[in-house]
């Protein structure tokens, strides 16, 4: 039975800033979700960012979404198909909805002594790993950052773009790493689809993809832009459900899908988006909200099943950390292994975890 929950709030500083076309990221402001049950404990993390610029959502806001709204759906024998049937009840919200789904599902995976990849269908054991790489003050710069994680191994160079800031870089790296290279761009929102001329002259440097190039809620706009240009449309923060996954497929607004399990409330939905895009052949990757070990466990068990065709932006811990909160996930031969044991596979180490935490709540759970 679960009888309490605990929401635990973080700080985390970055290895290096990460500078996108709505802000430079430093650090991180945690929110993790702990499930206390008889014999079994769950953890969720939550991957909101502090101020909501990537998305609506925004990790103050969760906290008062997750206190207010769903803990008390939360009962002693409460499962994660329950909780999913009563949040879904609740409008938006899905990293908040997601969070306290990544518990619940740890910890009754745990109980039942099953990993996370196993419930959800994995099939590989290792899961090929993209990084994603800030915009950097020149160039040069940038060519050095890239060399480097290319040095670490990883299989495919993910660029931050914006208006200005978008071919004259990926020309260097195209032409510092040769045609071979895996490359890809993210404008996150940043064009217009006025800018689809100036977007097609990126057609010359043979991107794996463009990720969400216009804003979230201009789904026909990517449509339009996808009749312009040749490189194929990849859509992120349009993507908040399986429903809008389908539409957005169903009207060729994109030909592939980043999956992000807290964009669109959790690892059910995220399997779900999965299923439809591998039963139609869409390539899907599995993006990264710069997690600590503990999202990071779970994205890895996602990005192990059979439609995750692309490397995706997981990682390992020390591109975004010189301590994560887990065991460190590491980087052998451009893959990262999947955790196999029950549960998403890890926990916190908890006087890493405590030195972090500057608040930690309790919540009795009771009939
Ligand atoms: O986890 O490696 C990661 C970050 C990958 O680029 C990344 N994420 O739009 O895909 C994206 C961004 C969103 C978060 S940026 C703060
Ligand atoms: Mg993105």
């Amino acid at each position: 039975m679960i009888r309490t929950i605990e929401i635990i709030r973080a700080h985390i500083n970055l290895v290096t800033p990460f500078r996108t076309s709505f802000a430079v990221e430093l650090d991180r402001d945690l929110l993790f979700v702990r499930i206390i049950g008889d014999n079994e404990e769950g953890w969720g993390e939550c991957v909101a960012m502090a101020d909501p610029l990537y998305s609506s959502e925004y990790v103050d806001g969760c906290e008062e979404v997750i206190t207010r709204y769903l803990l008390p759906m939360i009962k002693p024998d409460t499962t994660v198909e329950s909780f999913l049937a009563e949040a879904a009840h609740i409008r938006g919200h899905f990293m908040s909805k997601a969070a306290v789904e990544a518990a619940l599902l740890d910890y009754e995976l745990r109980m039942a002594n099953v990993s996370l990849a196993t419930y959800l269908g994995a099939t590989q054991t290792t899961v090929a790993s993209g990084v994603s790489v800030g915009m950097q003050s020149s160039i040069d710069d940038l060519l050095k950052v890239v060399a480097d994680y290319r040095a670490e191994g990883y299989v495919r160079v993910k660029l931050k773009i914006e208006p200005g800031l978008d071919i004259e870089p990926v020309r260097a790296v195209r032409d510092a790493f040769g045609p071979d290279m895996l490359l890809q761009v993210d404008a996150n929102a940043a064009y217009t689809v006025n800018d689809a001329d100036h977007l097609a002259r990126l057609d010359q440097f043979n991107l794996l993809l463009i990720e969400q190039p216009l804003p979230e809620e201009d789904l026909v706009g990517h449509v339009e832009l996808s009749k312009r240009i040749a490189t194929p449309i990849c859509l992120d923060e349009s993507i908040t459900s399986f429903d809008v996954a389908r539409g957005a497929l169903n009207i060729n607004a994109c030909s592939i899908i980043n999956i992000k399990p807290g964009r669109v409330g959790g690892y059910v939905e995220a399997k779900r988006i999965h299923d439809l895009c591998y039963s139609r052949g869409i390539p899907v990757w599995c993006g990264g909200m710069l997690e600590t070990g503990i999202g990071r466990a779970a994205n890895l068990a996602l990005a192990a099943l059979p439609g995750f065709t692309l490397p995706g932006d997981t990682s390992a811990s020390k591109r975004y950390f010189t301590q994560d909160v887990t065991t460190p996930f590491e980087l052998v031969d451009g893959h990262i292994e999947v955790p196999n044991t029950a549960g998403i596979g890890v926990r916190p180490i908890e006087e890493v975890l405590n030195r972090m935490t500057s608040r930690r709540e309790s919540f009795a759970v009771s009939h």
